[in-house]
């Protein structure tokens, strides 16, 4: 039990990182739209990150980016010839399918799977569901190579089970960890998973204006495939204010680790109820819940979103303090700082607290914990994935060094349309797919 530890998987930043405005109900996506971006700064920032977590003592992986312009769906939709003209045709025609279809947002590892870590399942695996991202059409691309590079990272049966994304289709919208949260007295304890979800498509009603991207249905369905007991989960639903007011996740009104929940007072439907379920399941599975929640009288919503104070990493540290990884955002924002020292002073879990430049993810919606996706591990699981993907300080610096020889320092969305980018692209994840070590993992390779 005790050699269990956290690891984080961040994606890594890819070169088509742009500002498209495709998320409706995501409020940094579409008041950035038609920025021009800077992909190197993103990859790089995000690599710094990592470098920083590593630095703490927590385990470092990255997922790869996928491969854009996605070629093999617009030649599933009629486009035809070499490559090149592929793109060309496409971006004369429609450059807003184009964009669609060079989205950087598999950056997002948040979204990339649901975890169930060992001491929570029937069979003693690591369970991965990678997430159909059904909700938005530039993310509904990102569940099959998810499913290829989960697969090839934990490729080891006897420790892992990968499974493929649900179906897609309004009924099982899953949008993977980013509606997720564990709790449990360490890593290495039986833990309490909670699946967190905008609407029940099935008989139920909102009464919403952004979409609500998570379904019940879903949350169940991963929930029955990792074979977790009914011990280990609990159902809740996301507030409607939370959804209207831009939380188009719960992580950006909501984090847990260990013991400790972290949330916004207006994030779920009903938090009294929460509460005593959480209390008397966490009873039985051996902890003693700690609820650290922002009252909307001290911090109104819009606070909680503009800051991202709540899309933060929040993680143990050797000593087992908990220590909190935040955007500059929320210390540029007074309530949210004001919360952050709150809670240090009060002498509880909370240690300390880092902000980190991440602006141009976060200029996308995408803040600390978005980047990341948590698998809680004992030595002999760490042991058995895929290694080329795992990180070292060296590695890093290689991922820089590949970052700054391929990556652009401006894009703007029209330059997707032209075919030397494509080729850029590809030289790009041809060489990552060597520093991997991961073989032919793209269409394009194969
Ligand atoms: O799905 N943004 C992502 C941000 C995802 C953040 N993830 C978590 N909260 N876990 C999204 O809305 C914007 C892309 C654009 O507009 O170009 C985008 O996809």
């Amino acid at each position: 039990m005790n050699d269990f530890s956290e690891m984080n998987f961040d994606g890594l930043v890819g070169p088509t990182h742009n500002y498209a405005g495709l998320s409706h109900g995501n409020l940094a996506s579409n008041h950035n739209k038609g920025r021009v971006s800077n992909p190197k700064a993103a990859a790089l920032q995000g690599l710094s990150k990592m470098r920083k977590l590593l630095s703490m003592g927590i385990p470092q992986a990255v997922l790869p980016p996928h491969e854009r312009p996605f070629i093999p769906a617009l030649r599933q939709i009629g486009y035809s010839g070499d490559d090149g003209h592929i793109v060309e045709r496409a971006f004369a025609d429609n450059p807003a399918l184009l964009s669609n279809l060079s989205s950087a947002s598999c950056m997002w590892t948040a979204n990339a799977a649901t975890v169930s870590p060992s001491p929570d399942t029937d069979d003693g695996r690591v369970h991965l569901t990678a997430a159909n991202l059904t909700a938005m059409p530039h993310r509904a691309l990102e569940g099959r190579q998810t499913y290829r590079a989960l697969k090839a990272i934990f490729k080891n049966e006897a420790h892992f089970a990968v499974h493929e994304a649900l179906p897609h289709g309004s009924l099982f919208g899953d949008e993977g960890a980013a509606n997720h949260n564990r709790m449990s007295a360490s890593h290495g304890a039986k833990g309490l998973e909670l699946f967190v979800h905008g609407r029940q498509a099935l008989g139920g009603a909102a009464n919403l204006k952004f979409p609500a991207r998570q379904t019940l249905e879903a949350s169940q369905a991963v929930a029955r495939l990792h074979g977790l007991g009914a011990a280990h989960v609990i159902h809740i639903s996301q507030s409607p204010d939370a959804i209207n007011a831009g939380a188009f996740h719960n992580d950006v009104v909501c984090v847990a680790n260990g013991n400790v929940l972290l949330f916004h007072e207006q994030a779920f439907e009903n938090v009294a109820a929460l509460k005593s379920q959480i209390q008397a399941q966490g009873d039985k599975l051996g902890f003693e819940p700690v609820f650290l929640m922002a009252p909307r009288a001290d911090m109104p919503l819009s606070d909680a979103i503009k800051s991202y104070l709540f899309n933060s990493q929040l993680i143990t540290l050797e000593s087992g303090e908990m220590h909190l990884i935040l955007p500059i955002e929320a210390q540029e924002t007074p309530s949210a700082k004001a919360f952050v020292e709150s809670c240090i002073a009060a002498n509880g879990p909370l240690s300390g607290a880092d902000y980190l430049d991440l602006r141009q993810s976060m200029s996308n919606g995408g803040g600390p914990a978005c980047l990341r996706l948590r698998v809680q591990m004992n030595a002999a699981q760490r042991k058995a994935l895929h290694q080329g993907v795992v990180m070292s300080a060296d590695k890093i610096t290689a991922l820089e060094d590949w970052v700054k020889t391929h990556y652009r320092d401006r894009l703007d969305i029209k330059d997707i349309g032209d075919r030397a980018f494509l080729n850029e692209m590809r030289t790009a994840l041809d060489s990552l797919t060597q520093l991997l070590d991961l073989g032919a993992l793209y269409d394009f390779q194969r």
